[in-house]
């Protein structure tokens, strides 16, 4: 049996925030006995027992650039993003290619922990106990065909509630992709909440994308858009400068960015001084994904 956040986070944390909650949700709802937002997943033998990061943390310091560059943006502006109602167009190569709602795709009764590490390729990183469900579950109710080698992601583009994208810091929408393969492997979610309740707008409500051995950009937040293909897909900080970030760009310790190295990271939160630790391949996740790259040159193929 495996541990949930609850068991990892210390209780005076757990306790502080669970009445938060039910003090917001009380507040929203008249009286509720249960806030609107919770979820609930079952734990994972996937998840690890690090102690994950804190919410305050976890929803303060995003990357999401559609809301701006800053690490504080996301949380100044993502609220004025709409993600109800919501719907996820699933095409090409699927046996039922249509119009599917998050609740299609991740129902409630589906959702399963998973604390994963998440690492940034900027070398910083974080633990967040995400709710969801694997891809695979998703890919497997529309039918991959045959001939699908990729799977291809992409952003919603709303420019009115979005003012990052009211500028070109991109090129817009923000679109990543994954080999079939790796889309297919039991690590690989799609979130719809963390910390036992809907995923904050910052975090990429309301359905994103978590493959935790690969930099964090890969995990592409808010998704409207899923094709299957036979061609490897466009990816968005690929597109920006492919000599730095690459398609596959899987956790490695190794292979330096051009501008810096990724042998260390700074785990959010961990204080001044004991905040620095070695970067692992995979990032930690070489038993479960290794096998996946055998006979790649992992340099070449970053
Ligand atoms: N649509 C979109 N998805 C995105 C990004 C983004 O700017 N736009 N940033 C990526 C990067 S660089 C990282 S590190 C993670 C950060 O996820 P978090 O803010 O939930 O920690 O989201 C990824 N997904
Ligand atoms: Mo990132």
């Amino acid at each position: 049996m495996k541990l949930n956040w609850s068991d990892v986070t210390p209780k005076a944390i757990y306790l502080n925030r669970r009445s938060f909650m039910a003090g917001a949700a009380a507040l929203a709802a008249g009286s509720a006995a249960m806030p609107a937002f919770a979820l609930s997943g079952k734990a994972s033998p996937l998840s690890t027992d690090e102690e994950p990061n804190t919410f305050e943390e976890i929803t303060n310091y995003n990357n999401f650039y559609e809301f701006g560059t800053g690490k504080e943006d996301p949380a100044r502006n993502a609220g004025a993003l709409t993600t109800d109602p919501w719907s996820v167009e699933i095409g090409g190569l699927v046996d039922k290619p249509g119009s599917y709602s998050v609740a299609d795709l991740a129902p409630e009764n589906e959702l399963e922990e998973r604390i994963y590490r998440l690492r940034c390729v900027e070398a910083w990183s974080m633990v967040i106990p995400w709710l969801g469900v694997s891809l695979a579950s998703v890919l497997n109710k529309v039918g991959v065909q045959p001939g699908a080698k990729f799977v291809a992601f992409e952003t919603l583009v709303r420019p009115e509630e979005m003012p990052g994208v009211q500028r070109a810091i991109l090129d817009w929408p923000y679109r990543e992709g994954l080999r079939i393969d790796e889309a297919m492997h039991p690590l690989t979610i799609l979130a719809t909440g963390l910390y036992d309740q809907v995923m904050p707008n910052q975090n990429g409500a309301p359905i994103r994308l978590v493959v935790p051995w690969k930099y964090g950009f890969k995990s592409i937040k808010s998704i409207v858009k899923i094709t299957l293909t036979d061609q490897e897909p466009a990816a968005t900080w690929k597109m920006m400068q492919s000599s730095e970030y690459g398609f596959y760009a899987n956790v490695n310790p190794n292979v330096s960015h051009p501008r810096w190295s990724q042998a260390t990271e700074r785990r959010i939160g961990a204080g001044l001084f004991g905040g620095r630790q070695d970067t692992l391949m995979f990032n930690g996740y070489g038993d479960q994904v290794a096998s996946l790259y055998e006979g790649m040159d992992l340099a070449k193929n970053y």
